[in-house]
């Protein structure tokens, strides 16, 4: 039956009604923190909300709260340009360098010893920035923090938030506002996740800024919703009318439009006053429902904030006051010895389990056998555990007391003679800490390691393949070296565990994506002891072609920029094992390519003695393909404009250096001129 237009009209008023009082229920819950209708109530209105759209979708509005979730996986994040860079904050770690910090600005600023400035003291949650920008109050995309120029754009995931407004409250916002904030899981969020993660089979995370991390770049949206995400703001970018002069009353205002800010925010008056608020933090900071690392200190006036400026890339009005790495005590219950790509045993302390700031250690590294005779640690031994932010937990000693009245059941810990994996000989190398499973690529752990360097970002970036496929695929004998990627076909990757046909295919075409590289990429790819990605990039620059590097001997390879007798010498040795040769002409005859540039030896090569900078996005490479080009080609790039420049390279949305380049009358080439430069 066809609805007469009155209850068409009635319905349209009713979705309108349940759209309005399902976002006022997520602002007190989200932004008030003062939920006023059970769970369960909430619910019987979505799914009203719910059928009326499914029986009228013509009446469906993109910002209903039934929206936050629907869109499509994404194939890849498209990169966004920030109308405003996203600073990073400078670090204070102790309180003499916060009164340095407080003495600058005043000097600055010109204020006399009895004038204080007023400051905003905030807490530093550890998650990761992101940018929103509202057109006329409607959420139009948000963005990952990224490099500080150009981030990811994250719109689908970021959509599905509850605590992010689709629309902003109220009618005074600017027409429009990028506003900045961090993403973050609570610490019960974490928790719960890792346990879903765990019964899932699902990798979990080391702690919440990871988990956080990984669950905003996730491109399929529906994952992310299931996430237990949370957002504060605590600034705004690029606005289009003026908003209130202090820092205190825009967080104010930016929890009328809607947005949810951190209840801890104080204003106060002098520096005395911030590390004050440090203290007290820094009392509270097991009770906090979150992560933090820090507190942040920003000065409230923004005509003082002008007046300060930027140094670099960080504002000279604001500091994190960093919190000391967080250590606690467990006992030391054993010690595993894992292998590295190049061999290297390490030993891993088996802790029992405790809490340290936000997530659950079991694990800690205990760098290597020097380092346990050094600080005489015992299996049994009562140890000290330290944990900072992203880094590793370590193990920093032994407690004092326990040394002393060390029990008998403590027992040393041994190197094992041979490879926990492999078993093949262990040795320790006269001057050197590390010890080494000699099995080579013989042994299974460092064929895995060498593997997921082989893949991994700055390697050949093959998206899809992570660390516990490569186990997967050396365990069931599917692969046995890197060169055997190339051999994975789409139904034997599709009938592999947990893996969707989607998926199979995904990766098989990044394998073949992968194939066209670049010389200096292979030969980071390819794991050769202490060559990083510039000394990678130095070997290409001096030999060009593959084949003079592999033959070159330890002095020629030592006049390498950068490169010693030590790092010669693995290089030399890497291609004289007849394996590594054989891998390599494996993967040549698999299709892994380069372009050569034939006699373009840097010191003679066309650009030679040329410096260019980029800005903007070329559609044609990455920003580090088009430095790696001009380099081999001799030329050098640099990242600011200056009389001396010879050519800005001006790709999508420039940024401000294209303005420069223009006023010192520094040529500027376009994507395609550049092409035709490096022709
Ligand atoms: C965090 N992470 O909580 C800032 N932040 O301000 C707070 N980060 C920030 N402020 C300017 N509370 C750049 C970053």
């Amino acid at each position: 039956m066809v609805d007469s237009e009155d209850t068409r009209k009635q319905i349209a008023k009713r979705i309108a009604i349940l759209n309005e009082q399902l976002g006022n229920y997520n602002y007190q819950y989200y932004v008030l923190d003062s939920p006023t209708i059970p769970d369960a109530e909430y619910d019987k209105l979505f799914r009203e909300l719910l059928e009326l759209e499914e029986k009228h979708p013509e009446l469906i509005t993109i910002n209903s709260s039934t929206q936050r979730v629907g869109a499509k996986p994404l194939a890849k994040f498209q990169a966004v340009k920030h109308h405003q860079p996203m600073l990073s904050l400078n670090n204070a770690f102790d309180q003499k360098e916060v009164l340095a910090f407080d003495e600058r600005i005043r000097k600055r600023l010109s204020l006399s010893e009895t004038d204080f400035i007023d400051y905003v003291c905030e807490v530093k949650l550890d998650g990761l920035a992101v940018s929103l920008c509202y057109e006329k109050g409607v959420l139009v995309q948000a963005a990952t923090r990224g490099d500080g120029m150009t981030g990811e754009d994250v719109t689908q995931n970021i959509r599905t938030l509850k605590a992010i407004p689709l629309q902003l409250r109220g009618q005074r916002w600017p027409a429009f506002i990028e506003i900045r904030g961090e993403v973050y899981i609570s610490t019960k969020g974490f928790l719960a996740l890792n346990i879903a993660q765990m019964k899932n089979n699902e990798k979990t995370f080391a702690n919440p800024r990871n988990a956080a991390a990984g669950s905003l770049r996730q491109l399929d949206p529906h994952i992310t919703a299931k996430r237990p995400l949370a957002f504060i703001a605590y600034g705004v970018g690029e606005k289009s009318a003026d908003l209130p002069d202090t820092h205190f009353e825009l967080l104010q205002t930016l929890k009328e439009w809607g947005l949810p800010i951190n209840a801890e925010s104080e204003q106060v008056n002098g520096i005395a006053a911030c590390l004050s608020y440090y203290q007290k933090i820094l009392k509270k900071r097991d009770k906090l429902a979150y992560e933090i690392d820090g507190v942040v200190y920003k000065v409230n006036s923004y005509l003082q904030q002008n007046e300060l400026g930027f140094i670099a890339r960080a504002p000279r009005f604001a500091i994190a006051h960093k919190f000391p790495a967080i250590e606690v005590l467990t006992t030391l219950l054993g010690v595993d010895f894992q292998v590295g790509r190049t061999g290297v045993l390490t030993p891993v302390a088996r802790l029992k389990p405790v809490f340290v700031g936000g997530a659950t250690v079991s694990n800690a590294t205990l760098h290597n056998m020097d380092e346990i005779a050094r600080k005489d640690i015992r299996i049994g031994d009562e140890v000290i555990v330290r944990r900072a932010g992203d880094v590793i937990p370590e193990v920093v000693g032994v407690v004092g007391t326990a040394l002393k009245f060390r029990e008998k059941e403590t027992s040393p810990i041994q190197l094992p003679q041979h490879c926990p994996i492999c078993k093949a000989d262990v040795e320790r190398i006269e001057g050197e800490a590390a010890a080494r499973c000699t099995g080579g690529l013989s042994c299974p752990a460092q064929r895995k390691e060498g593997i997921k360097h082989f893949v991994s970002r700055k390697a050949m970036d093959i998206e899809g393949i992570g660390d516990k496929l490569v186990e997967q695929l050396v365990d069931e004998n599917l692969i046995h070296d890197a060169a055997d990627l190339f051999s994975l076909d789409k139904t034997t990757l599709a009938n592999l565990d947990r893996m969707g046909d989607k998926s199979a295919e995904n990766i098989v075409q990044a394998l073949l994506k992968s194939k066209q590289t670049t010389l200096a990429r292979f030969i980071y790819a390819l794991g050769i002891r202490e060559v990083g990605e510039a000394t990678a990039r130095n070997l290409v620059k001096h030999f060009t072609h593959l084949d003079a590097i592999m033959s070159a001997n330890i002095e020629a390879l030592s006049a390498v920029e950068d490169v010693g007798p030590v790092v010669a010498s693995h290089v030399s040795l890497f291609f004289k094992q007849p394996h590594n040769c054989e891998v390599i002409e494996k993967l040549k005859k698999a299709g892994v390519s380069w372009v050569e540039m034939p006699g373009s030896q840097s010191a003679s090569g066309k650009l030679a003695n040329q410096t260019f900078v980029l800005t903007g996005t070329l559609a044609s490479m990455t920003r580090d393909e088009a430095k790696e080009r001009i380099e081999s080609l001799g030329g050098k790039v640099i990242n600011s404009v200056s009389t001396k420049t010879t050519y800005v390279v001006a790709g999508r949305d420039p940024g401000s250096k294209l303005g420069k380049a223009e006023s010192l009358q520094v040529p500027v080439l376009d994507e395609a001129a550049f092409l035709a430069l490096l022709k």
